[in-house]
């Protein structure tokens, strides 16, 4: 059963820590697409059903600008360098160097990450993750786009209705009970197949800094977002979310929470949950989505689901994309 009582044919978290060898706390073979993931969770009658979702036909663009995060909280990704050129006075044409594709508003992919002890994704060797093979990238969700119900926690919203807002500076940790409560506040409830977004207020704050501000905050490595435990984890999976997303830098808080039940599976990240969500249960996640006029609309009509579509870049073997999702309410 889910957590909301519906009949499904995927085990629960419990279950899959059940699972012997490597395929403990994975999803491992048990989507029908192998390289497709939790977006396997929407299903047809999901997607008709996300229609409904569509009542004030106000369409919002989730996307900041390729070239929105210079600096940003990455130490390698920069913005492209765009060129415009002219073949003849009647033309022009563009291409971008240096196009990080992670750089900006972006959904990972499944090559993302390697979870230190058992591997990539659905057992995928690692020599099978290089340029030009498709095995795990982005391009399963070109051809066969994401599309579904988006609902929004706002967590922000509701922390400043306490008067505490979220403190971005220190890099707060979010814990799933501070999640939990401000769904309640907002009486929404998931269905299978959902996409979830977290509205932090994390991009906005960040992006009205002024430029030297922004690089101590990079240099410090602090980011508020998801405090990591397994608990989040396995309400994720138990939730049947097709896809995490926020608006903040990395879904999880930066530096990870001191104790996290990850450092020891995943020292390559810190002990970070990426490894946990994207090789092992297969959850894409997006980060970086521009979430405040979304929520802002939200909070103004008291409803908190969208019709979503996300169609990343078509990019054989790309480990990340920019989202390019539209939210329709
Ligand atoms: C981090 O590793 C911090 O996040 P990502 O690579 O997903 O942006």
């Amino acid at each position: 059963m889910t957590a909301t009582g519906e009949a499904s044919t995927y085990p629960n978290f419990a279950e899959l820590l059940q699972r012997k060898g490597d395929l403990t706390g994975t999803s491992w073979g048990l989507f029908p697409e192998s390289g497709r993931g939790t977006p396997s969770f929407i299903s047809k009658k999901a997607v008709l059903e996300a229609k409904d979702c569509i009542r004030t036909g106000t369409v919002f663009g989730l996307d900041y600008p390729a070239d929105a995060f210079d600096p940003g909280m990455s130490l390698k990704r920069r913005a492209p360098r765009h060129t415009i050129y002219s073949s003849h006075p009647a033309h022009r044409d563009d291409y971008l160097d240096g196009y990080y594709l992670q750089g900006s508003t972006q959904i990972d992919g499944l090559r993302h990450r390697r979870a230190d002890d058992v591997g990539f994704y659905n057992g995928t060797p690692d020599d099978r993750i290089i340029e030009g093979t498709p095995d795990l990238g982005v391009q399963e969700w070109a051809e066969n786009p994401i599309a579904g119900r988006a609902i929004l926690i706002d967590l922000d919203g509701y922390r400043n209705s306490l008067g505490e807002p979220i403190d971005h500076a220190a890099g707060e940790a979010l814990g799933l009970d501070l999640i939990r409560t401000a769904m309640a506040a907002q009486s929404l409830r998931t269905r299978p197949g959902d996409i979830l977004m977290l509205h932090t207020g994390w991009c906005e704050w960040f992006l009205a800094l002024a430029a030297g501000e922004k690089q101590r905050i990079r240099e410090r490595r602090k980011a508020s977002g998801v405090a990591q435990s397994r608990e989040f984890v396995a309400w994720a999976w138990d939730s049947q979310f097709a896809v995490v997303a926020a608006d903040n830098f990395a879904v999880e808080c930066l530096p990870v929470v001191s104790g996290s039940p990850f450092q020891l599976p995943a020292p390559n990240d810190h002990g970070m949950m990426h490894q946990q969500l994207l090789a092992k249960l297969g959850m894409p996640l997006g980060e970086l989505w521009k979430l405040g006029p979304l929520a802002r609309h939200m909070r103004g009509n008291g409803r908190w689901d969208a019709f979503i579509s996300i169609k990343p870049l078509n990019i054989t073997g790309g480990t990340g994309s920019p989202a390019n999702a539209t939210a329709i309410t």
